[in-house]
């Protein structure tokens, strides 16, 4: 026997992209669609070329704890491969999170951000996830950090230098609960100017990040506050932090994510004090739109490969593209991504007018409900759409050293982390009923299909404004749901 098949491969990542290159032509401007495609064109090369070997390798060789030095002093030192540390310097060049904030492209810039991010994210072994909480301490610090904190920290998180580029965590889940976070025990007791925390953190990723984000309730108060940490002193010592241990996860294998025990660790207040939840969102609805641009950009990848493979792997006598079901499983993935993909990139668009105080009471209220309902379609879709990639190979789908089962075990996460399905659904029932967010969400659909002028798309058109009214009946009903109600429709409804 000596038949060997031929492996799938995947070409430059944006020029084979014709739904990306579809969005961005359609909301950017023509001369800022110019002035950056180039650079997209020069990264859809890069992350073939030099990022997808980094990321095998940082995949194959996990982060490793150690928490004592030869001599037997407490260390908790947390070595990681060359190929990941070279992922975060990418990012840094690359400016995955400074363009956001740069706003060269002004209210573009979300939507230029986005589509570097969705490029980089597949071939990062999840540096996307460390970069997610990057983004949106930044946002944080822009609207309620200190002067220090903007001089220091927001530069360094917005560095396109490798050397002075930090990453933030985001510590919010505790043992006692992750979707509930009032079960949060941790304690904030005041030293002089400053606040020490006490407690244990239960999920922590990017561990090796410079700062974090966290929550814990000041001694004596009811509600939660939001503070920011420095990890390490200026000797590059841990400041009163133990690393207990690093997970053993089903996925997400290069990045580290601990449980840490804080011993009195130094901590600044954000925002105001018993509004931590309130200010932690202005991050989490940042790293929510990542989650779902990470999951499309997955959606993509999962579907390049497997569109590839059935070019050249043959059964039956012919290529499999050309058997009509598997053809037309293809033909179904590619529906799905493509709907997740321009929901996903409405948003950034939002986003990106909403900072920079371009977006319309319309915009604004649908970018709320938005969010949450991307972030759980996306990451849904992105869990079966993986799954059916993985079969598209057959048994070799299934085998790890073709890369492919990492797909699925990664995009798993996303449906979890940030805010599970439920949790979401209940999420987008808040926005609903508490900021009134539904009107505006139908308003920007009609407005939206109103622009629809194709002659062949008016069939499409008349029915999805039909079903615009039966959705209308389920935000008014949602609207009128009691809170008892609420925790058995929510998942339904969204
Ligand atoms: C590669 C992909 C990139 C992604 C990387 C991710 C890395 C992984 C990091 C993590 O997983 S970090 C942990 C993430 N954890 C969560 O997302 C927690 C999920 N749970 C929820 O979202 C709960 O709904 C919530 C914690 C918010 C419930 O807490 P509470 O204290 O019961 O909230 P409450 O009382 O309803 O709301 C408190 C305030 O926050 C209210 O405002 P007011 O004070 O004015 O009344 C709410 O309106 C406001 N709020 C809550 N959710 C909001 C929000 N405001 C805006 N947007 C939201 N989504
Ligand atoms: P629980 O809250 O106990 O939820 C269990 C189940 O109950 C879920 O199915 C949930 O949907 C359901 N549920 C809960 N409440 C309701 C409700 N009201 N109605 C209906 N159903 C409900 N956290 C951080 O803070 N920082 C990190 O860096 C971080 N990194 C992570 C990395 C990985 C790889 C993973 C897997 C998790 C990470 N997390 C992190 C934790 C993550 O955010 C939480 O696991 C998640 O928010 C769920 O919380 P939990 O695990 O306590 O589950």
């Amino acid at each position: 026997m000596d038949f060997y098949q031929v492996p799938p491969s995947i070409g430059n990542q944006y020029s084979e992209d014709h739904i990306l290159q579809s969005i961005l032509k359609r909301h950017l401007p023509a001369n800022i669609f110019a002035e950056i495609e180039p650079e997209l064109k020069k990264f859809g090369e890069r992350v073939v070329k030099e990022m997808e070997p980094l990321a095998q390798e940082a995949e194959a060789n996990p982060p490793i704890h150690v928490p004592y030095d030869p001599w037997g002093k407490r260390v908790d030192e947390i070595k990681t491969t060359k190929a990941w540390d070279r992922l975060h310097e990418i990012a840094s060049e690359e400016g995955i999170v400074a363009t956001g904030y740069e706003r060269k492209s002004g209210e573009y810039s979300r939507l230029h951000q986005f589509a570097k991010l969705y490029l980089y994210h597949p071939s990062s072994a999840i540096y996307s996830c460390p970069l997610a909480m990057t983004d949106g301490a930044a946002r944080v610090i822009e609207l309620f950090g200190s002067p220090e904190m903007k001089k220091k920290a927001y530069a360094n998180l917005l560095s396109r230098d490798p050397k002075t580029f930090w990453t933030s965590g985001q510590w919010m889940t505790e043992r006692t609960g992750g979707s509930d976070v009032s079960g949060t025990s941790t304690v904030a007791k005041k030293v002089g100017d400053h606040y020490e925390l006490h407690g244990v953190k239960w999920f922590t990723s990017a561990t090796t990040s410079q700062m974090a984000m966290t929550l814990a309730r000041i001694e004596g108060e009811e509600k939660l506050s939001m503070f920011y940490v420095e990890l390490r002193n200026a000797k590059g010592e841990l400041q009163n932090i133990r690393i207990n241990r690093l997970k053993d996860k089903l996925g997400t294998k290069a990045l580290p994510t601990a449980e840490l025990t804080l011993e009195g660790t130094p901590a600044v207040l954000v925002g105001e004090s018993g509004k931590g939840v309130k200010t932690i969102a202005t991050l989490f609805n940042i790293t929510r739109l990542y989650n779902a641009c990470c999951s499309v950009g997955y959606m993509h990848r999962g579907i390049a490969l497997s569109l590839d493979y059935a070019k050249k792997r043959k059964a039956f006598g012919k290529f499999i593209i050309d058997h009509g079901l598997h053809l037309e499983t293809m033909a179904d993935l590619h529906v799905r991504f493509e709907a997740c993909m321009q929901m996903t990139f409405h948003a950034a668009v939002l986003l990106g007018k909403e900072e920079m105080g371009k977006a319309t009471e319309i915009e604004s209220g649908t970018l709320r409900l938005l969010i949450p309902l991307v972030k759980l379609f996306t990451a849904k879709e992105g869990v079966a759409i993986s799954s059916e990639v993985i079969e598209s190979f057959g048994g070799a789908g299934y085998v790890e050293d073709t890369g492919l089962p990492q797909i699925l075990r990664n995009a798993q996460v996303l449906a979890i982390w940030e805010g599970t399905t439920n949790v979401l659904s209940l999420d987008a029932l808040r926005a609903i009923k508490k900021e009134n967010a539904a009107p505006a969400f139908l308003k920007d659909i009609e407005m939206r299909l109103g622009q629809v002028k194709h002659p062949e798309l008016q069939g499409m058109k008349e029915k999805t404004l039909k079903a615009l009214g039966d959705i209308q009946k389920v935000f008014v009903n949602a609207a009128k749901l009691t809170e008892e109600d609420l925790n058995t429709k929510a998942r339904s409804l969204a």
